[in-house]
């Protein structure tokens, strides 16, 4: 049984692929489910109460983040692009979050990063929490400033951060790399579990991976956070093999973990 260790759960991005998900599993997790996205969606389950919301507005953010006693914050851009969207949503609208938190005394906060924070080091590698950031592109620099962001709201004000680094969270890998990245949807969900009801977060980074054999990624500086994966893309690793080409070894999409983001071309788009 999961454990309600919070009275009021603030889930951004609630209208977007995880946070649909997240907007059912959650309700475990608290006796209060407050909702947010810019975008509209809907109706409001029975345990959830919407509150529609611009991260880059700050004055709503205050008014979002009212009563609440931990964040999980989904919301913002998730791909790469120009730099002006990414900017707003993702920069901003994670300052405007950790001011807002502190403002209202929140102390937890689960922050979706991505792998894409380290999408430049290869496959061929195996990182750890203490290799220095290799951001993809703006998308990637944008997770990157939020894990700077939290870190000195750690620091500075004591509020708890686990930054987990997203891998692929789908219904099921997709190619070859996601049989590497892949996270399960009900691994998704333990992994936030343990970010919220460890005793001692601290500021944390922690890999968001099934238990993949295939992984470039060693979680063992978050053992404190109690994340023991279920799931694997191992069952879909035959169907991929025989539905997708072999790969094309030159290609940086295949060099790199960040897959095709390490080539995506955003630079000079408006
Ligand atoms: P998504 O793009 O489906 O959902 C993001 C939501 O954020 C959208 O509903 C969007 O309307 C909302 N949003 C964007 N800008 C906003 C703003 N200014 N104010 C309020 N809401 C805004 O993304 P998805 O797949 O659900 O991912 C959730 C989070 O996890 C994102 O932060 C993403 O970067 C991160 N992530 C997801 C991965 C995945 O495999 N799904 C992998 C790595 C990271
Ligand atoms: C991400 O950060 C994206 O949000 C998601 O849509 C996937 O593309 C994922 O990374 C990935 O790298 O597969």
């Amino acid at each position: 049984m999961t454990i309600k260790s919070h009275n009021r759960i603030l889930l951004t991005g609630a209208a977007g692929g995880l946070g649909k998900v997240l907007r059912q599993s959650l309700k475990d997790n608290c006796n209060h489910l407050r909702t947010s996205d810019l975008a509209a969606y809907g109706p409001a389950h029975p345990w959830e109460e919407i509150i529609q919301a611009d991260l880059g507005d700050d004055q709503a953010m205050d008014h979002l983040l009212k009563d609440v006693n931990a964040v999980v914050h989904m919301g913002g851009i998730s791909l790469d692009g120009p730099f002006e969207p990414i900017l707003r949503s993702n920069i901003l609208g994670a300052y405007n979050l950790y001011e807002s938190a502190r403002k209202n005394g929140v102390k937890r906060i689960v922050f979706a990063s991505s792998n894409h924070v380290t999408g430049f080091y290869r496959q061929s590698e195996t990182i750890t929490a203490s290799h220095p950031p290799r951001p993809d592109g703006h998308y990637g620099l944008s997770k990157a400033f939020g894990e700077d962001l939290s870190r000195f709201y750690y620091d500075r004000f004591q509020i708890e951060t686990a930054c987990i680094r997203i891998g692929s969270s789908f219904e099921e890998p997709r190619d070859r790399r996601m049989l590497a990245s892949f996270l399960s949807y009900a691994d998704l969900h333990r992994l936030i579990t343990a970010c919220l009801t460890t005793p001692v977060l601290g500021h944390s980074i922690v890999f968001g991976v099934s238990d993949n054999s295939v992984t470039w990624y060693d979680n063992a500086q978050a053992k404190h956070v109690g994340y023991h994966p279920k799931d694997s893309s191992d069952p879909y690793r035959e169907a991929i093999f025989e539905k997708t080409p072999e790969p094309d070894l030159s290609s940086p999409s295949v060099q790199y973990q960040g897959g095709a983001f390490v080539s995506a071309g955003p630079f000079g788009l408006k």
